[in-house]
């Protein structure tokens, strides 16, 4: 079995990369981009566009050592049969769910905004996952997917922190994988919830896993 160490919080944590998934959670345009869902709940997505390049030098070297990428995406179907009412009608957005925006219907499936940005657009063979909630697992075939894969542990990655990312490794820690958040990977229009959020995973010996930098699952994964 080969190994990879990776220096991470509260302590280095050794990964088989055949059993190693990269899981980048809700790239999309309608979080990162003017006019989308982010925005029109009041955010500054800005905030969130620092990510993209250490991102993106993290899925290449996951591609160079052959990991399993998988790309998730938050949002509905066109009917919003599978919208809740309580979550559509959440907030006081200038835009909500579904409603017409510069990127197309807000979080709807197939329009431009729920898509993944350019520059971290999922290659051919790496699976997309449509999930109607913050979580990965909730109402997808995640765990079947990982577990069909013989998948471990998750580098876990995406936007927001506190919320999409969170709720991902929560459920992923409760299904029994190993979950390494990469912090530097991870974003949030509130940096003090992304300080907070990471500190949340790592603290009392890794309650939800580890946190590593992007520098360190890239030395880790080159050996
Ligand atoms: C949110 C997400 N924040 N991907 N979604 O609504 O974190």
């Amino acid at each position: 079995m080969a190994s990879a160490n990776i220096v991470a919080q509260p302590a280095p944590v050794a990964v088989d990369p055949a059993r190693c998934a990269l899981v980048i959670i809700d790239m999309q345009r309608d979080f990162l981009e003017p006019g989308g869902f982010g925005e029109a709940l009041g955010n500054d997505v800005s905030q969130l566009r620092k990510i993209v390049a250490p991102l993106r030098a993290l899925l290449g070297a996951a591609r160079d050592a052959r990991l399993t990428v998988i790309h998730t995406r938050e949002g509905h179907r066109p009917d919003m049969t599978d919208a809740p009412r309580a979550k559509v009608e959440r907030g006081a957005p200038s835009l909500r769910i579904g409603d017409r925006g510069p990127m197309g219907r807000i979080l709807i499936r197939g329009e431009v905004g729920h898509d993944i940005i350019p520059e971290l657009y999922p290659l051919a063979g790496e699976p997309v996952l449509d999930k109607p909630g913050k979580g990965g697992f909730y109402q997808t075939d995640l765990d079947l997917m990982l577990r069909n894969r013989g998948i471990e542990t998750l580098l876990v990655c995406g936007v927001t922190t506190e919320v999409c990312v969170h709720t991902t490794v929560r459920e992923a820690n409760d299904r029994g994988y190993r979950c390494i958040v990469v912090g530097d990977c991870c974003g949030s229009y509130f940096p003090e919830f992304h300080e907070v959020g990471l500190r949340m995973i790592a603290a009392q010996g890794g309650i939800f896993g580890w946190v590593a930098d992007s520098g360190a699952v890239i030395g880790g994964l080159k050996g």
